[in-house]
């Protein structure tokens, strides 16, 4: 039996919508992923140009060239600089930062936060990687956080409510995707410092650049 004609144009429909959305789908997954291939490739360069003392190559890599990097009397303080940066990346893996936020001014990479807990202090810990766009796009290095740590005292005793797990969840959680998590935003617990930037706004300011960007590498 044929399918009736209304029938047949909906189906046809549906497959379209559907076809469209995987199309444009992959393709934003495509770009987010060719975005921290480049972001990477960046950061592995930079590194292997400090690595080198190798200021022409850290200048065109880098947002910003250290001070003493400018002034060849000062030069034995910018390759300790160049040796302190290659010490403390030393460690990070590209598999390790599998999340990238980006537009068309700022990229961040970023590893997932994983508990790190002791007897005394609950935790998280993952690291940032800053890149700023040059005028043409591409991303050059602007900061670099290796061990961001979250830490919290476990109150679960005295306020009944939330359990470690929860406690965990609600320090990390950033809901606008700006790196500061939600609770430093929204200043609702007294005893610790708080940005009062919105929780619900990446950009509170207006000026392109997130929160988290200004707070950490721009100013
Ligand atoms: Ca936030
Ligand atoms: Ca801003």
């Amino acid at each position: 039996m044929c399918m009736p004609y209304r029938k047949f144009v909906f189906f046809l429909l549906v497959v379209a919508i559907i076809v469209v959305a995987t199309v444009f789908g992959s393709f934003g997954q495509e770009s987010a992923k060719n975005v921290r291939i480049q972001a990477w490739g960046v950061f592995e360069n930079y590194l292997l140009a400090n690595q080198n003392h190798d200021v022409g190559a850290v200048s065109s890599l880098t947002r910003k060239l250290s001070d003493a990097c400018l002034n060849p009397e000062t030069e034995s303080e910018c390759f300790a600089r160049m040796d302190y940066v290659v010490e403390v990346a030393k460690d990070l893996k590209e598999e390790n930062f599998t999340n990238v936020w980006f537009d068309e001014k700022q990229i961040i990479l970023f590893s997932d936060f994983k508990p790190d807990n002791d007897d005394v202090v609950s935790r998280y810990k993952g690291s940032y990687i800053f890149f700023i766009r040059d005028g043409n796009g591409n991303p050059q290095v602007a900061g670099l956080d290796p061990e961001r740590v979250w830490s919290f005292k476990d109150n679960s005793e005295s306020s009944g409510v939330l359990d470690v797990e929860e406690q965990l969840q609600n320090i990390i959680d950033d809901r606008d995707s700006d790196t500061i998590p939600d609770v430093y935003e929204t200043c609702i617990n007294p005893e610790e410092e708080c940005d009062g930037t919105n929780p619900d706004k990446r950009d509170t300011d207006g000026d392109g650049w997130w929160d988290g960007m200004e707070e950490f590498v721009i100013n």
